[in-house]
């Protein structure tokens, strides 16, 4: 089943989703196999691949490695068209609709078309909202776009629902890797409340309960990458898994 697909299948069913996010730049061969085991072992769903400012270039060799120690989908989260590999079961085409940088809106897209029509793997249309969440993060600089402000749902909701209506197939709402704040429950319940699309949402998530909410908020899948970095034993892991498992109201 293509990775589009099980996303719309989950959020039709009402099953919650946990996605591990790893940034090439901050693992090691031996350091993401214990990482990946221990992930679907846990219950994590997902992993995800990449950042925003990546230097690192091995990327095929290291999804070689996670498809070999563990079965989950592998979808790649780029920073840049550096990081696209054919190794990978899908990747996130974002459009970063919350910015007003043509270059990440359409010019990025027209330079890597072909090397994913090359690569032959699955292209998952995504609209990208960065929200402020209390300093700046890679995500914004890097982006050179302002965020949207983290009290303003109502900019939020409207953003998704141009995304969704010009034709994206999922909606991602990210904090940006390591915020101070996550995304507002009001925000995602907003958001979630006027989108039909799977919502997905990551930065600052560092507990259960936090995940909880944000989860029973309206998000269909949440994105944690700092907080599991340091130590891939953490409990947390498991944590995170659980409370995926408990926001959902079809429990599988
Ligand atoms: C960042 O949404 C992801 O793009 C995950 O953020 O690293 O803060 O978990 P964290």
């Amino acid at each position: 089943m293509k990775v589009l697909e099980l996303m719309q299948e989950r959020k039709r069913a009402e099953i919650k989703s946990f996605a591990l996010l790893i940034d090439p730049d901050n693992v090691t061969l031996q350091g993401v196999k214990t990482q990946v085991c221990g992930a679907e072992e846990a219950g994590v769903h997902y992993i995800f691949l990449g950042g925003s400012l990546v230097v690192s270039d091995w990327l095929d060799e290291l999804i070689l490695e996670i498809k070999k120690n563990c079965s989950l989908p592998v979808v790649l989260f780029p920073g840049s068209i550096s990081q696209i590999s054919k190794e990978a079961d899908a990747i996130f085409f974002l459009s970063l609709i919350s910015g007003r940088n043509p270059e990440l809106l359409i010019g990025t897209h027209v330079l890597a078309a072909p090397l994913l029509k090359k690569a032959g793997i699955e292209v998952i249309p995504t609209g990208y909202m960065l929200v402020d969440s209390g300093r700046q993060t890679t995500a914004s600089y890097m982006s050179q776009t302002q965020p949207i402000p983290h009290d303003k749902d109502g900019i939020a909701k409207c953003t998704a629902m141009a995304g969704e209506m010009l034709g994206l197939r999922v909606i991602y709402m990210d904090g940006g890797s390591g915020a101070q704040k996550s995304i507002s429950t009001s925000m995602i319940y907003e958001v979630s409340e006027h989108i039909d699309i799977p919502l997905i949402v990551g930065g600052g998530i560092r507990s259960k309960s936090q995940a909880l909410e944000i989860l029973r908020s309206g998000a269909d899948i949440i994105v944690v990458g700092n907080a599991l970095e340091s130590n891939p034993g953490d409990p947390l892991l498991k944590e995170l898994a659980e409370a995926a498992f408990e926001a959902s109201a079809n429990k599988i």
